[in-house]
């Protein structure tokens, strides 16, 4: 086979021409911007993963055309490696360094990342594309398949997807089957068998009742749940809404994000019992968050701090029943509440670690344990089995029921990524384990009151962060600002960084009580905004909100 770079150029040339002179980064989890900018960028990434399959030997490689939680007018590109986990970070400079140069430099720049990485350009590659129900997925999509074709590489497309379902697709594509078959099919006949069998035929127990509302936040999530809801047999009553039908557009006003961060129900929620047990996932479906409201109204969030703590209480406690020696550690972001690390080091006796923000950094970490539960507080997360881990516990098996269920919990869950799904099923099945509702998991601990605020600024780039995100050091001076600040606030913490996903500065503040979080955000977003270039309207100081 013999490869033709000018043809790379011509394509760039005529259909897919770089319309934007601003430098484009790789941002937490690939490149996102807003739709019309970004054909030029698809086009390349359908070209790097080709090159990136060839690098690996053939190995397929995955391409999910999403903006994941953002509006509806961006989308973006996540990278899938062979295990199914993030794009290698030394070819993240790769693809951002291929995403900038001009169209006419292009066919040269392909030329040098061939060279530079003695890449086989003859050899097989093989790169699967999946795309959430975005208006402008399908265009992008075709341009990263006609990037891979102007490579002459294999492409499978998938269409409509979620991101963990294709982490799932090319892992199984790549171990030959053994995890399962990169079909739709195999994906939810492997999760609804071991949760069906974890199961074991009892739906309800104590406190636990088997239905529950689900957020689909009008994207790829609703319709995939629709699919798991027909294939169950009765084991999960679900109910969905914001399914993405009609009017409603993809993560407005719905979803885990909005749940989140806004601290309130979503839209569309039916009149419910207080303490319905309620659930909602992001555009993309890679996180999940638990809510519900009391008997007096009152909201309450089950995030990700809460479902990793729920995870490894009960992995600690069946490793304990196997007998087995297994050590497991929990992997956080600086966004994990203070009161759930707490109860982690204190009560479960568990060792935790902070990480920067990016699945792809508490997914690396958590690697270093036999048994390793990450979850970013926003619910994106999973646990990673070792794999002697995985051999103790199916050496034990043979004899021992615990066990038996821990190696189904090992099927149950996508270990290669966050899976709002398959981590949704995995908390059912704990509950209904505990014989617990919504009342039982949250009172192991009370959160800390916590907001985050999004603040626009020229530049967010010139905000510079170390220690894992929780101290600033440029712009100069901003971080004694900060302490002076939140000395004034019983179990005051606050922190800023630039997001990776947005072109926003984030501003993240707990304390004691929810007035005291309120001021403590704003001040410390007013600083962002004097000492860190702020544009658009000053932030409203919420004790003269109501003058
Ligand atoms: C992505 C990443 C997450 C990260 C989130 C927000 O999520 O995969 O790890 O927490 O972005 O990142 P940032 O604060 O940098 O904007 P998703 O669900 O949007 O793909």
């Amino acid at each position: 086979m013999s490869i033709n770079l000018r043809t790379v150029y011509a394509f760039a040339r005529e259909m897919y021409p770089k319309n934007s002179k601003e430098t484009i980064q790789y941002g937490t989890a690939g490149f996102r911007g807003k739709a019309e900018f970004l054909d030029s960028v698809m086009f390349r990434m359908g070209v790097l993963a080709t090159l990136r399959s060839r690098y690996r030997e053939g190995a397929v490689i995955g391409v999910m055309i999403t903006a994941s939680h953002n509006p509806e007018p961006d989308n973006g590109v996540k990278l899938i490696d062979p295990k199914g986990e993030m794009l290698e970070s030394s070819w993240e400079k790769i693809a951002t360094d291929l995403v900038n140069v001009s169209d006419q430099e292009l066919e040269q720049h392909v030329g040098q990342i061939i060279k530079d990485n003695n890449i086989d350009v003859t050899s097989s590659s093989y790169v699967y594309v999946g795309m959430d129900n975005r208006y402008h997925s399908p265009r992008l999509l075709k341009a990263v398949a006609d990037g891979v074709i102007a490579l002459k590489g294999n492409v499978r497309e998938f269409g409509i997807v979620t991101t963990p379902m294709m982490h799932f697709f090319v892992v199984a594509a790549n171990t030959k089957e053994a995890y399962g078959k990169p079909t739709e099919e195999s994906y939810y006949e492997k999760l609804i068998s071991s949760f069906e069998k974890l199961r074991n035929g009892r739906v309800e127990n104590g406190n636990y009742r088997n239905s529950l509302i689900y957020d689909g936040a009008n994207g790829v999530g609703a319709r995939k749940m629709l699919q798991f809801i027909k294939r169950m047999n009765n084991s999960l009553a679900v109910t969905v809404i914001n399914q993405g039908i009609g009017t409603g557009k993809i993560n407005e006003d719905c979803g885990a994000d909005h749940v989140k961060v806004k601290q309130r129900v979503p839209v569309n929620m039916p009149d419910v019992e207080p303490f319905t047990r309620c659930v909602s996932v992001d555009g993309d479906a890679d996180r999940v968050v638990y809510f519900y409201t009391d008997d007096e109204g009152q909201f309450h969030l089950l995030d990700g701090d809460r479902i990793a703590t729920l995870v490894a209480d009960y992995l600690m406690e069946q490793i304990k029943r196997c007998d087995l020696n297994l050590r497991i550690g929990l992997v956080q972001t600086a966004y994990a509440n203070g009161a759930s690390t707490d109860y982690i080091v204190n009560e479960l006796k568990v060792p935790v670690s902070c990480v920067p923000t990016g699945v792809k950094h508490l997914h690396h970490k958590a690697l270093e344990y036999d048994v390793g539960v990450y979850f970013e507080a926003n619910g994106h997360g999973t646990i990673v089995f070792s794999d002697s881990a995985k051999s103790l516990i199916a050496e034990a098996a043979k004899t021992n029921e615990d066990a038996k269920s821990l190696l189904l919990i090992i099927d149950l869950i996508n270990e290669t990524v966050g899976d709002a799904i398959s981590d949704m099923l995995l908390v059912e099945t704990i509950l209904n384990h505990k014989g617990w509702d919504v009342k039982d998991w949250s009172a192991a601990y009370n959160d800390l009151p916590n907001l985050q605020l999004k603040i626009s600024v020229q530049d967010r780039n010139v905000i510079k962060t170390t220690d894992a995100e929780r101290v600033c050091v440029e712009p100069q001076g901003l971080q004694e600002e900060i302490n002076k600040v939140v000395a004034n606030y019983k179990r005051g913490r606050s922190f800023v960084r630039p997001s990776g996903t947005e072109d926003v500065v984030r501003v993240y503040a707990e304390a004691a009580t929810k007035e005291d979080v309120q001021q403590l955000a704003y001040e410390v977003g007013r600083l962002v905004q004097r000492l860190a270039g702020g544009v658009g309207p000053e932030l409203v100081n919420p004790s003269n909100a109501h003058l």
